[in-house]
């Protein structure tokens, strides 16, 4: 039955854009306003960037006041995710409303990009002016599926030389995408900024010592450049009269770049920051506690643009979420995310990945890794899965942690970051909430880890997950398309500190 439908709403969508695809449909984002201007989309987006550290998500210590400001006029997703912790994979994810799983290798770092539709080429067609500027989709090799541009649209290198393009009255959508807070961070950048080391919460997970306080400094230093590059952007299309009718977003791919961040299925490496704000349409000043993912972009898009979703994206329009004027959950079924992770950086013999897929409740985190045998954060010595740029440029914490790794303090988090990891984890959020402890083998929880093993499997079955399906994609026989000859070395710092020989290939193939 929903097949039937799903094949009548292809016909009819079909039929539609015979008559014109520019044409608006009626939709919610009219009611409120009898002359309906498809509204401009302005995404802001920072770089391995964790939610929790932005002054409006309660860091104390990181100033953040331009994203800060918007997040009290807009509404504040409190429950967002990237769809893996990588970049390339959490943006396809977003450009095609679809899960990472489903997009072949482009559920790798530095993959493809399979010739779906993406909400920018079909914004495009209905009339939108689509730029992006900075990283866009990426790292990766998008001509080798037949692209002949970035998926995230033409690339501009500023805002005005967008703009000047755009044809009168024409609606727009630009993706900006900041390089900050990646790393490398600026070396002393806390020093630059006046970060109170003293004040930060170091996460239980990473060992509480003035090295590691610098270079959480330093990422600040990096978060509050991408705060300024917020205020620019939002007072240039203020300047030019645009902001009125702009949706504005503010968010991340995926987390921190820091061991159990980045290329990891824990909070510290999907979940990401999600501020929405077009203060005339959306009621501000709203928190909302709906699990949501990137994902969910393109169909949001597509539908208040009044434009047909295609079948082929599997997400969720927020749009009744943005027209809700309540706060807290608003979608009942909104409970849980999927997120995945295949390979990442080319850390391991052959190209294997680490392979996980992960649910994430209110309550609870289970992660399924179907390769507990392999190293989760690459191979010995390097850990190349962590601070890739490590090896180029020092990475103070990782750094720490390597050669500290024989201490007592530090030898716990050390394994829980580069040690192998068991089939299953489950972490009790409530108790847990830096998950830190694996109860899956304890009895007391074994009901839950059951339902929730169930519930996820069953919906990478329905979603079409080769992981599960029996299907099958290799993804570790996929092309990892950054030249070996440009992949990471370490720096002779690093060598010599590690006591690494120079003569290891460190590029694992
Ligand atoms: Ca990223």
């Amino acid at each position: 039955m929903n097949n039937m439908k799903k094949l009548i709403g292809i016909i009819i969508v079909s039929i539609a854009c015979l008559s014109g695809c520019d044409s608006v449909t009626e939709n919610k984002a009219t009611k409120s306003n009898k002359t309906f201007k498809r509204p401009n989309i302005l995404i802001l987006m920072s770089d391995n960037h964790s939610d929790i550290h932005l002054g409006a998500y309660g860091d104390k210590v990181v100033k953040t006041p331009n994203i800060d400001k918007i997040a009290k006029e807009g509404i504040k997703f409190n429950n967002a995710f990237g769809a893996s912790p990588s970049c390339s994979p959490a943006r396809a994810a977003m450009l095609t409303g679809q899960d990472t799983w489903r997009l072949g290798d482009a559920a790798n770092l530095w993959g493809g990009f399979p010739k779906v539709a993406v909400y920018t080429d079909i914004m495009e067609k209905a009339g939108y002016h689509v730029g992006i500027e900075g990283k866009g989709w990426g790292p990766g090799k998008a001509e080798a599926d037949g692209w002949t541009r970035n998926p995230g649209g033409e690339r501009y290198d500023s805002f005005e030389e967008f703009y000047n393009e755009i044809e009168k009255g024409a609606p727009w959508m630009y993706w900006y995408s900041s390089r900050d807070p990646h790393r490398p961070f600026k070396r002393n950048g806390w020093q630059k900024a006046g970060i109170d080391l003293d004040a930060i919460e170091v996460p239980s997970y990473l060992p509480d010592t003035e090295e590691v306080r610098k270079d959480i400094g330093d990422y600040y230093y990096e978060i509050q450049s991408f705060d300024r590059e917020v205020d620019s952007y939002l007072s240039l299309i203020g300047e030019m009269g645009q902001l009125e009718n702009t949706i504005v977003i503010i968010t991340s791919d995926n987390g921190w770049q820091m061991p159990r961040g980045l290329a990891n299925l824990y909070d510290a490496g999907v979940k990401v920051p999600l501020i929405i704000s077009w203060p005339d349409h959306f009621k501000g000043s709203r928190e909302i506690d709906d699990f949501v993912t990137l994902n969910d972009f393109a169909p949001t898009f597509l539908e208040l643009a009044g434009i047909e979703i295609p079948a082929s994206m599997n997400a969720k329009s927020l749009v009744n979420i943005l027209h809700s004027e309540a706060e807290g959950l608003i979608e009942k079924d909104r409970d849980f995310v999927v997120t995945a992770r295949e390979r990442h950086a080319y850390v391991r013999q052959g190209g294997a990945g680490y392979p996980g897929r992960a649910i994430r409740t209110n309550d609870y985190l289970l992660i399924k890794n179907y390769t507990p045998e392999a190293w989760p954060a690459g191979q010995p010595p390097l850990y190349g899965d962590v601070d890739a740029h490590m090896l180029q440029y020092p990475a103070a914490t990782k750094m720490y942690m390597l050669m500290n790794k024989d201490d007592e303090k530090v030898k716990p988090l050390f394994n829980l970051a580069f040690g192998k990891r068991p089939a299953i984890e489950l972490f009790d959020l409530q108790k847990d909430p830096e998950q830190m402890v694996n109860v899956a083998d304890d009895p007391a929880y074994a009901e839950v880890k059951a339902s929730l093993e169930t519930k996820l499997v069953n919906h990478l079955k329905a979603t079409g997950d080769p992981r599960e399906t029996g299907e099958g994609f290799d993804w570790d026989a996929s092309i990892y398309y950054m030249e070996k000859d440009k992949r990471p070395r370490p720096s002779q710092k690093a060598i010599e500190a590690l006591g690494l020989e120079e003569e290891y290939d460190y590029t694992s193939n």
